[in-house]
């Protein structure tokens, strides 16, 4: 099968071109300029007036992922799918360790739960929630196997949670066999004492789960995090952060010569404390952690700063959708805390919208060129995660993962439009400019005319190489 776009401006993290795209089965085989091949191919596809982006690499989300007493409603198929329909091509999915069980029999669960079902190509991190001298083994068992990151808790004392003692080790083991840790920064110890505290005084509504967990948690962590990874010798990448002086130690960091990255997420770019104080119980919509913060301290533009200076260089989603209202198997889920923000399942749906919503924000809104939209989407994921050229970007050689975007038109984010498996959008009635009106993943056309072309199983496990950005 050989499909040629023609007539579209090819956008890359290194520049945008007038160029057609000649793609033999599943990879990109030829660019030129349009009118001067005589390609042929039995599709062609008009992008004229038309961004062709590479396929958006989301490295953070968690379908199906345990938590709270329920499980995140997007599964690895409804959730892949989703994906697809915002442009995301390449998602990266946390496996988990249950304490005192092998980490090879997570790894393999969660396998079992994706293989065969999935949309979109897809890797797996491994959240490693029981460090012991087995676990450390194993960690070496999966860099054979592409899962080349692991993720530890500084946060949930008593579930993902480990010690600063267990978080050494494994960074010390990942400084050993090229392994990248991804830190959940927050001191849950602390912050532990304060829900408790907040409980107790009666404050059981949504807007506590922000207030006790203060930037300086995130911060503080952070800094500790950075401390042990830069004693132990491994790359550390910070995930969903939210705090501004958090991301000061990541920058500080950095500015002396680390292997310390970080990340955020569009709910820390849009969403705040309004958000949180919703009436009734809405504002559980948006709890998730690290939590959304409060606007008037600027966290949101210090965020876009950060992103502009590359101190922060990707955004992910951190999906991981809970329904409001009573889920057909699943039952009760963000209502689990109403009374009790404690209870409320942490995470909220997103894999569907960080394109569109980015694009808006960064690119239409003045903040970003195109090319750095793309780098902090796609690119640097890619490279972040060993997956790059393959993903990531637009080149010969590279596979097929493109979205063809057309930047005249606008598109809306609701509940009645999105296809994620949860009951409500962080956006709801969202107008955004830029609407996704092909997606292609390895060659095969998943949508087309606002129609879904694809099949569960169309999207295959990525063996995934180590950190691309290592010095
Ligand atoms: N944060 C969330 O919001 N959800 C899942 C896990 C996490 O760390
Ligand atoms: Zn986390
Ligand atoms: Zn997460």
């Amino acid at each position: 099968m050989r499909t040629l776009i023609q007539n579209g401006t090819v956008v890359t993290h290194a520049g945008r071109v007038g160029a057609d795209i000649l793609i033999e089965g599943e990879v990109v085989v030829a660019m030129a300029a349009p009118g001067s091949h005589d390609w042929t191919a039995d599709k062609v596809i008009d992008a004229a007036g038309k961004y062709v982006f590479p396929g958006g690499v989301d490295v953070h989300t968690h379908m199906e992922l345990p938590f709270g007493g329920t499980y995140a409603s997007d599964d690895f198929e409804t959730g892949t799918r989703a994906a697809a329909w915002g442009g995301t091509t390449t998602i990266v999915d946390f496996a988990v360790q249950t304490i005192g069980e092998p980490m090879m029999d997570g790894y393999e669960a969660w396998r079992a739960k994706a293989d065969g079902r999935c949309a979109i190509d897809y890797g797996m991190h491994m959240i490693v929630s029981d460090v012991n001298d087995q676990s450390l083994k194993e960690m070496d068992i999966l860099m054979g196997d592409g899962v080349t990151s692991f993720k530890l808790f500084m946060a949930y004392p008593g579930v993902l949670y480990s010690n600063d003692g267990q978080i050494f080790r494994a960074m010390q083991k990942a400084s050993e066999n090229g392994g990248t840790i991804m830190m959940h920064a927050e001191n849950g110890i602390v912050i532990d004492v304060l829900r408790e505290q907040a409980i107790a005084k009666g404050q059981t509504d949504p807007i506590y789960h922000s207030t006790t967990r203060p930037p300086i948690t995130e911060a503080e962590a952070t800094h500790r995090a950075i401390a042990y990874a830069e004693l132990a010798g491994c790359p550390l990448y910070v995930v969903h952060m939210s705090a501004k002086e958090a991301v000061a130690e990541v920058a500080a960091a950095r500015d002396r010569g680390s292997n310390v990255f970080g990340e955020t997420c569009p709910q820390y770019l849009y969403l705040g404390w309004n958000n949180l104080k919703e009436p009734g119980f809405d504002g559980a919509k948006y709890v998730c952690s690290t939590p959304v913060r409060n606007w008037e301290e600027e966290h949101q533009e210090w965020l876009w700063k950060y992103l502009a200076t590359n101190d922060l260089q990707v955004i992910s989603t951190d999906h991981c959708p809970f329904c409001m209202n009573d889920h057909p198997t699943l039952g009760t889920q963000k209502r689990l805390g109403e009374g009790d923000f404690t209870k409320i399942p942490n995470g909220l749906p997103g894999v569907e919208e960080r394109m569109r919503l980015i694009y808006d924000g960064a690119v239409s809104d003045g903040r970003m060129s195109l090319e750095r939209f793309v780098e902090v989407c796609a690119t640097t994921p890619a490279k972040m995660f060993g997956m790059y050229p393959k993903k990531g970007t637009i080149a010969i050689g590279s596979d097929a993962d493109i979205v063809i975007w057309n930047p005249e038109v606008t598109s809306m984010m609701s509940v009645d439009v999105n296809h994620m498996n949860v009951d409500y959008s962080c956006y709801e009635g969202k107008e955004v400019q830029g609407k996704i009106e092909l997606v292609m993943s390895r060659g095969n056309v998943l949508i087309e005319n606002d129609t879904y072309l694809g099949k569960p199983g169309d999207g295959r496990f990525i063996e995934r190489d180590t950190n691309q950005y290592l010095i």
